[in-house]
């Protein structure tokens, strides 16, 4: 830096170039934290405090250590879409690996309004009342458009949003369902790493994200309404058969007997269906999420659960089948990327299901083609 001495205006004028004191031209940036206008890249410009760079070893030391901000910084990581991110949240991964799986991850789903966060909110606060620490995450395949419901949540679970032994996290936003996924549950390994005893994944049931929720779960729990037809409620018998216990929310006030007649019914109708899970009769309960009446009979269902099925083996065997289950959904999410994204697949794609539309090419030549082109420039 050029040193340009200046006498500051108050120096005797006797003092001569011998005077003591010198005032040197300041650094040109917001350095102290306020902005300064940048001459060369005529803007303005704030300096920010540099976080140090960890290692993959030091992220998983300070996530083993249940520090926050390192957890946030790791999450933010495994969310991260740049290829050199995603290479550093594999190797945080591996080293946290070993110590994850202590958990008992709980999904829960049911349509748009039925009670989803404030029954978390409710079981939560129970739960870090027993002295569990909590972690709330979430699968929202359209937070990529809406920016994540669960954002709002965090001002709907406000006991547990203030909560040090609580952490709440929105759904990752951007890309298919498959990639908000596969970001939610190597979230949840290393919420586990961190040391939370209980996950909580919300998902609203009306299309394909409770199935994926499902299949990341050890216990799914469906909460209903009373009063409202299965069809009104979008709920199929299919994803009653998901469920491992079925809550009827809501079950105070002047809804508390419909609440218990819609029990009933349902716990008639579970009879005739599959059970989710081997060894394991689903039931139906009511609760009282804004009255945090019924909720400690769910965990107690809950906790029944994990006992049955790690004495049967069939606890561990799910969560084998559901980490199998995750490579091959990974494999198949990688290769139709490619195959979308690929240069010859993108210049033909139109036109040939232009004449498949019309009816000019057959569903199978076509893919014949596509596959010929792809393998053969692949
Ligand atoms: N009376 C009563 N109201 C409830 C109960 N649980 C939730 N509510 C109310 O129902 C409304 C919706 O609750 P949420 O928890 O936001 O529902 P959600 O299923 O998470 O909704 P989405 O995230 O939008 O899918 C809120 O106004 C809650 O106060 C309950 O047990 N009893
Ligand atoms: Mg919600």
């Amino acid at each position: 830096m050029e040193n340009k001495e200046k006498r500051p205006e108050w120096a005797p004028e006797e003092g001569g170039k011998g005077f003591a004191c010198r005032v040197m031209d300041g650094v040109e940036a917001g350095h102290d934290g306020i902005s300064t206008y940048d001459k060369k890249r005529k803007k303005a410009v704030t300096a920010r405090f540099k976080r140090p760079r960890l290692t993959p070893k030091q992220f998983a030391q300070g996530v083993l250590e249940g520090n926050r901000g390192i957890l946030g910084r790791t999450i933010t990581m495994v969310e991260s879409n740049l290829p050199e991110h995603t290479a550093q949240a594999q190797e945080i991964l591996k080293e946290l690996l070993p110590h994850t799986g202590n958990s008992m991850r709980i999904g829960i789903t049911g349509v748009p309004g039925v009670g989803k966060s404030t029954f978390i909110e409710s079981l939560g606060c129970y739960l870090l009342e027993k002295g569990f620490k909590v972690a709330v995450l979430a699968v929202d395949p359209s937070s990529s458009i809406s920016g994540g419901s669960i954002l709002g949540d965090k001002t709907r679970m406000e006991r547990l949003g203030r909560d040090e032994r609580c952490f709440i996290r929105p759904s990752p936003s951007g890309g298919t369902l498959g990639g908000v996924a596969r970001k939610t549950r190597e979230t949840m390994l290393v919420c586990e790493a961190a040391g939370f005893d209980v996950i909580l994944i919300e998902t609203v049931g009306v299309g394909q994200s409770e199935i994926t929720v499902r299949s990341m779960s050890d216990f799914f729990l469906l909460l209903m309404l009373a009063g409202a037809g299965d069809e009104l409620q979008g709920i199929k018998k299919g994803i009653m058969e998901l469920a491992d216990a079925l809550v009827i929310n809501k079950a105070d006030g002047d809804n508390k007997l419909p609440a218990e007649m819609a029990r009933n019914e349902y716990e008639r109708a579970m009879h005739y269906l599959q059970p989710s899970t081997e060894g394991w009769v689903s039931h139906a309960y009511t609760c009282s999420s804004t009255k945090d009446k019924g909720i400690a009979e769910i965990w107690h269902v809950i906790e029944t659960f994990k006992k049955i099925t790690t004495k049967s083996g069939v606890f561990e065997q799910h969560r084998k089948e559901q980490n199998i289950k995750w490579v091959h959904e990974m494999v198949d999410e990688h290769l139709r990327s490619l195959f979308i994204k690929h240069p010859e697949i993108i210049k033909v794609l139109p036109e040939i299901e232009k004449d498949v539309g019309d009816g000019i090419t057959p569903a199978v030549a076509a893919v014949q083609k596509l596959l010929r082109i792809f393998e053969g420039s692949a």
